[in-house]
């Protein structure tokens, strides 16, 4: 496990949210047969857990900046640091009951993520990552697969929907994956979707059109892992290029070959 003044500012404010989240996920299930939905109800959740990380995070280190999926950027006086939250990755899960989302906190430094916390409530399994510290899942030291072979790999994807994204290049990646790999899997959280590749459960994953708050956290945890981390086009800026590949280092550079491939 990482002891840190750090990695315990980021534990404790998670953990402070989580309590409210996974009460509230239990109320989820019984609003499914409104009429209404539970939309207004998961909007509030959200908003609640965001609410009581931001709180957290700013009174645990106040000159630090803030990037939060709800509310959007906060500047801190203390321009080299910033928080990159997300109090609810895998929403469209949490609203239809499926136990399969994460609160994710990305800690980056001039320009680069340095620690990472990633938890699911339902599962209690906290994944956390600091530069140089290693990757651990409740107390586990993590390693990415070890798996050379494609056709043994396999590759979690995220996909576009309603009114978002390339539907067509995506197709054409899933096709091109689905082709030569042992299976695809679409879970829904971004921020799972790297600790799974973290912990060697998936061998790979990539998805674009995605948000700094989704990933911030995951690409130290794949890293601090010894997994590789690039754009979904092989760049070295994920967080700018809103889109990511990742796996260890034969898997990941076959992958994006894959994919420059299917785009061609
Ligand atoms: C989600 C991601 C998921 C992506 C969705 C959405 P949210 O994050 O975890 O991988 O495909 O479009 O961005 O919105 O649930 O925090």
């Amino acid at each position: 496990m990482i002891s840190s003044p750090l990695m315990t500012v980021m534990v404790d404010a998670v953990r402070k949210a989580a309590r409210s989240l996974k009460r509230d996920f239990g109320e989820v299930e019984n609003l499914q047969v409104s009429r209404k939905g539970p939309g207004n109800f998961v909007s509030a959740a959200d908003r609640k857990a965001e609410e009581t990380l931001r709180d957290a995070l700013m009174k645990a280190r106040p000159g630090y900046g803030l990037v939060l999926e709800e509310e959007g950027k906060v500047e801190g006086q203390d321009k080299s640091h910033t928080w990159h939250v997300d109090p609810l990755d895998g929403t469209t899960n949490f609203l239809h009951g499926i136990p399969h989302f994460a609160i994710s906190v990305g800690l980056e430094r001039e320009g680069q993520i340095v620690a990472g916390v990633i938890y699911d409530p339902v599962k209690d399994e906290l994944f956390v990552a600091e530069r140089g510290k290693g990757a651990y899942l409740n107390n586990r030291r993590l390693r990415v697969s070890g798996r050379t072979d494609m056709a043994d790999a396999l590759v979690a994807y995220g996909s576009p929907y309603l009114g978002r994204g390339d539907h067509g290049k995506l197709l054409r990646e899933v096709a091109a994956v689905m082709a030569v790999t042992g299976g695809a899997r679409r879970f829904g959280s971004a921020a799972l979707d790297l600790a799974y590749v973290a912990c060697g459960r998936s061998d790979l994953y990539w998805e674009r059109d995605i948000q700094t708050w989704d990933i911030a956290a995951g690409i130290i945890l794949v890293r601090e892992a010894g997994g590789f981390v690039t754009s979904a086009d092989g760049g070295d800026q994920p967080l700018a290029a809103r889109s990511v590949a990742c796996g260890n280092e034969t898997l990941h550079r076959e992958l994006v070959g894959i994919l420059r491939k299917a785009n061609a």
